[in-house]
């Protein structure tokens, strides 16, 4: 499958870049698909576009932009499984998982269709009988969204569809890995019928340039972008000369605790779908498995036996559990954080290798006697490694969890209330998944990082809020 898409769209228009640069098949390394080079000016006229078209967007009546979102929605699930195809060409993660993600990323659309016929305002008492105070929620204007490749179509409606329910315009840049399934995702968008500079595309391989006209430019009023911590810092300081509004949704390096009391088969299963899931590459990943001292031997070999059934292979082939890593480098941070581990003491308990002749697989891997001193202890591996820690008391692994400037997610397994609701208050995270290794699926749920691993909430009404401004009117009459 080779898909050629050498255009960007601005202002309603498929225009080419001049350039174009190629997608890779992470399963082969083999070329996909190309995608329109955008360079600064092809920014700056995104930024126009959107520019121009917010005044009449903003002003639009919630229900006609309800319906375009609704539309939209249809389109993604109608053409759920060629979306998905092209996701797994590019991205690598397997065929039903990318089907999946899809629908996941459809289902954005349509819970924003509903909430932006609910943007409520508010009337509030006043101090005095002449005068009566209310307040407007308002778009906050043009939104630039800097999107990862982890989840192509995801992160791409999570942030487009509150945005443009909001009555934001946008400029969408997703990763430069994986452009071919955003691009699909605003052909159809085009197909629904929004008006011309309401939602722009620009792909480009050279993010540094294109993101900063997207971050500083001062017609874009709000920065949405999921990423690395540090390109997100980055992004931070460029958009804090015009105060932009900015969400952030970063790294993250989750805890997952096992007490003596849990139910260990339960856990097991747990630690498979938080770390494995997408090949290790999601920011709510397991990243540390903290085990009681007094269940540690059977929990390993129990994870260890439940790790040896996961296929690694191309996402296409049936049966797959795992995919490619997304390049050359994320394969090589793995291998990195695996040798380092063994270096510093860890055993291996099953994989640890980079596996295949071609592509970027790397075995499902589970390490033995973790310790806080290597890298993988402390560092975002994004990959299929579980490392294993024992602990001896909640008091010990609370404080132990917590040692981290990330704050994303954290899990852990008990059966005893009094420890759920100790641990569930203590813990520094956005997150928490209490017996429950999947919280992010639930759309309508707050989902969002503390300390460096983020700003602001995705999903849900949470995720409205962050496109919206708070006006203050107070009149007086006679
Ligand atoms: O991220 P980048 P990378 C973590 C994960 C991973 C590491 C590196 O640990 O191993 O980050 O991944 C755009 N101005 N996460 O290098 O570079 C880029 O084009 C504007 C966690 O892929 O942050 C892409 O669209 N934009 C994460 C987006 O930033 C810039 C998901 C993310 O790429 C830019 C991905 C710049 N100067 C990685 N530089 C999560 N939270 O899920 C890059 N970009």
């Amino acid at each position: 499958m080779t898909v050629d898409s050498n255009k960007l769209f601005i202002n309603g228009d498929w225009i080419s870049a001049g350039g174009t640069f190629p997608i890779h098949d992470p399963a082969t390394g083999e070329i996909v698909g190309y995608a329109a080079d955008a360079e600064q000016s092809h920014a700056l006229l995104a930024v126009e576009a959107a520019h121009t078209a917010f005044p009449t967007w903003s002003k639009t009546p919630a229900p006609k932009r309800s319906a375009l979102l609704y539309r939209w929605y249809e389109l993604i699930m109608e053409h759920r499984d060629e979306i998905a195809t092209l996701l797994t060409c590019e991205m690598g993660k397997p065929f039903p998982e990318a089907k999946g993600e899809v629908s996941f990323a459809a289902n954005f659309v349509l819970w924003y269709a509903e909430e932006a016929k609910r943007i409520y305002g508010d009337t509030v008492p006043s101090n005095e009988p002449n005068k009566r105070i209310t307040v407007l929620r308002q778009p906050v204007g043009v939104v630039s969204a800097i999107t990862p490749w982890n989840f192509p179509a995801a992160m791409v409606t999570r942030k487009v569809a509150p945005a443009l329910a909001a009555g934001c315009t946008v400029i969408l840049k997703p990763a430069e890995q994986t452009p071919l399934t955003a691009i699909r995702l605003v052909e159809l968008a085009e197909v629904a019928g929004f008006p011309a500079g309401v939602f722009n595309l620009v792909t480009t391989s050279k993010p540094a340039e294109v993101g900063n006209v997207l971050t500083t430019d001062p017609r874009v009023r709000k920065v949405t972008f999921t990423g690395s911590t540090e390109v997100g810092k980055l992004l931070y300081r460029q958009a804090a000369d015009t105060i932009k509004r900015v969400s952030l949704e970063l790294g993250g390096h989750a805890p997952f605790i096992v007490f003596a009391d849990a139910e260990i088969d339960l856990a097991v299963q747990g630690v498979i779908a938080s770390k494995y899931r997408n090949a290790g590459q999601t920011c709510i990943c397991t990243n540390r498995v903290y085990v009681h001292e007094s269940i540690a031997a059977s929990f390993a070999e129990k994870l260890r036996q439940a790790v040896s059934t996961l296929q690694v292979g191309p996402g296409m082939k049936e049966g797959v559990h795992i995919g490619p890593l997304i390049d050359e480098h994320a394969l090589a941070k793995v291998e990195r954080h695996v040798e380092d581990a063994l270096a510093k003491g860890a055993t291996l308990l099953i994989g640890g290798s980079r596996e295949g002749e071609q592509g970027y697989f790397f075995q499902a891997t589970v390490l033995n006697h973790a310790t806080e001193d290597m890298q993988i202890a402390t560092e975002e591996t994004f990959g299929p490694v579980a490392p294993i820690f024992t602990f001896q008391s909640e008091e010990e692994v609370l404080a132990r969890a917590n040692d981290t400037p990330y704050g994303l997610a954290a899990y852990f397994y008990t059966r005893d209330i009094g420890r759920v609701t100790r641990m569930q208050e203590n813990l520094e995270y956005g997150i928490i998944g209490v017996n429950d290794p999947a919280p992010s699926v639930a759309i309508q749920a707050p989902f969002g990082g503390v300390k460096e691993s983020g700003l602001a909430r995705e999903g849900g009404k949470y995720g409205l809020d962050a496109f919206l401004e708070t006006k203050y009117i107070s009149l007086a009459f006679a």
